[in-house]
């Protein structure tokens, strides 16, 4: 692939919504062209996808169908977006990605990481992250973060004990594959966290 492939994850309220933002301009001002995207979502099929994954007025979505909604959102996503752009030397730039799918589905709802590592290998066209970055934030800060913006999704109304699991699965993540996965202390007030982030992606594209 000629571009480079950026994910953002963490748990609720971490701030990856209001950072990406921030990465998009760094990237901007290397003069290397980028693609700012999120999942689930991403095309509109995928959008669609999202829509009935958070919304709460529907019947119960079952662990199984929420983790092949997921995938089905993340394999059109990488067919029509991922793969295209970076074919051409765009970098993509997305608000989570695999990584969330072994925390929320895997940790948080208990599924099997052979299934998810199953799943990955057989939707994703062998499209991994080259740089993940873990905004890390204890549960009950984001929480309160995410709550000041009003109604909560299908995910946000989960107790604690969901989201710590969530959380626990993510460190793991990073603990596995240090190389790729970046833990950014998201506690931190905001030009902080931007500090850390602005090394961190700076490394990256300068090696
Ligand atoms: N999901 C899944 O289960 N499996 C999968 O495979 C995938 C996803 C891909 C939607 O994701 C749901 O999909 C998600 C997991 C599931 N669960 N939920 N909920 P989402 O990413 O769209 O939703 P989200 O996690 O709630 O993210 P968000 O809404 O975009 O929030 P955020 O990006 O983490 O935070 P933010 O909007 O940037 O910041 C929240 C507030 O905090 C805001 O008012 C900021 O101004 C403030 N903020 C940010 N940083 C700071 C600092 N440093 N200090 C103080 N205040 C701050």
């Amino acid at each position: 692939m000629l571009g480079k492939f950026i994910t953002l994850e963490g748990g609720e309220g971490c701030g990856k919504s209001t950072n990406i933002k921030f990465i998009e301009q760094l990237l901007k001002e290397a003069g290397i062209p980028v693609v700012l995207t999120r999942e689930p979502g991403g095309t509109v099929l995928s959008e669609n996808i999202r829509q009935l994954l958070l919304g709460r007025d529907q019947e119960k979505i079952s662990e199984q169908t929420e983790l092949l909604m997921m995938f089905a959102a993340r394999a059109q996503h990488i067919k029509h977006i991922i793969q295209p752009a970076l074919e051409q030397g765009t970098w993509v730039l997305c608000d989570r990605f695999t990584d969330s799918s072994y925390a929320y589905q895997g940790g948080g709802r208990g599924i099997d990481s052979a299934t998810i590592a199953w799943l990955e290998n057989f939707s994703q066209n062998n499209i991994r992250p080259d740089l993940t970055l873990l905004l890390d934030v204890l549960v009950d800060v984001g929480m309160a973060r995410a709550k000041n913006r009003g109604k909560l999704d299908r995910f946000e109304v989960e107790k604690m004990q969901f989201f710590n699991k969530v959380r626990t699965c993510f460190l793991e993540i990073a603990k596995q594959q240090p190389k790729r996965v970046k833990i950014v202390d998201a506690a931190q007030e905001l030009s902080l966290v931007q500090e850390d982030i602005t090394q961190l992606i700076q490394k990256f594209i300068h090696g």
